[in-house]
């Protein structure tokens, strides 16, 4: 039986992959599990019946069979443990894998979400302009510590891993900042991860969501 999962029925990025349901979306392909969406709004993601799913009210969820699961990392890695292709067989190789999908959420993206909020939710806040450029050290500060590990390598960590899948995905909500652009051997490992056929066929599906919900007719 496929997995279900969740994502926004409209999706504020207007279909720019940038909503977590495209980390799911993306491990799923890389693996060649077919998988079912089911879209949800934002009112529907705070009844109880979403609610049983996802504690926060948001997506994306996973069902399967009778597991259900929340948070993108978790999916991403019980994904990546039921299926060839995401984590490498060798035990520490393995563990090292999992460590950047740790760092991808835990220590890379807190300050690129920090950035993201002071922008679009506290923009209209008197601080707002000198909390900014604090916010930007903290980030550039990221940036180079991945840029010095990555080096001229094509992957944090021998081949492409979950680990990789998760720290593009949060870089990639960098590009509309233009931060990304100061450093171009993570610029460049973005576009590795994006030109990848299994992120195509993921943004593509999610796209078209957007593109879906926007057609003439639709509200
Ligand atoms: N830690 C959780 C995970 O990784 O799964 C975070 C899940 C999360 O933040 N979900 C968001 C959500 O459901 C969607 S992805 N929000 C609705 C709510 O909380 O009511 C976050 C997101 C939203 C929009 C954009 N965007 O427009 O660019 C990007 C990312």
């Amino acid at each position: 039986m496929s997995p279900t999962i969740t994502a926004f029925e409209r999706s504020p990025d207007r279909g720019q992959g940038l909503a977590r349901d495209m980390r799911v979306r993306w491990a799923l392909e890389e693996v060649g599990q077919p998988y079912e969406v089911r879209l949800v709004s934002f009112e529907a993601m705070k009844q109880p019946a979403h609610l049983a799913l996802h504690p926060f009210g948001q997506i994306p969820t996973y069902e399967e069979g009778s597991l259900a699961l929340f948070e993108s990392g978790a999916i991403v890695f019980h994904i990546a443990e039921r299926h060839a292709g995401l984590l490498p067989d060798d035990a520490d190789a393995r563990a090292h894998a999992v460590a950047w999908m740790f760092a991808a959420v835990n220590t890379v993206e807190p300050p690129i979400l920090e950035l993201q909020t002071a922008r679009l939710v506290e923009g209209d806040k008197p601080w707002t302009g000198e909390r900014l450029p604090l916010i930007a050290g903290r980030i550039r500060q990221r940036l180079r510590q991945l840029s010095a590990h990555l080096g001229d390598a094509d992957w944090l960590d021998g081949d492409f891993s979950a680990g990789d899948l998760m720290m593009v995905h949060a870089l990639l909500r960098l590009k509309p900042s233009g931060m990304l652009d100061g450093f171009s051997t993570l610029a460049a490992y973005v576009l590795r991860g994006e030109a990848r056929p299994a992120y195509r066929r993921a943004f593509e599906a999610q796209s078209a969501v957007f593109s879906a919900a926007s057609s003439p007719g639709k509200k």
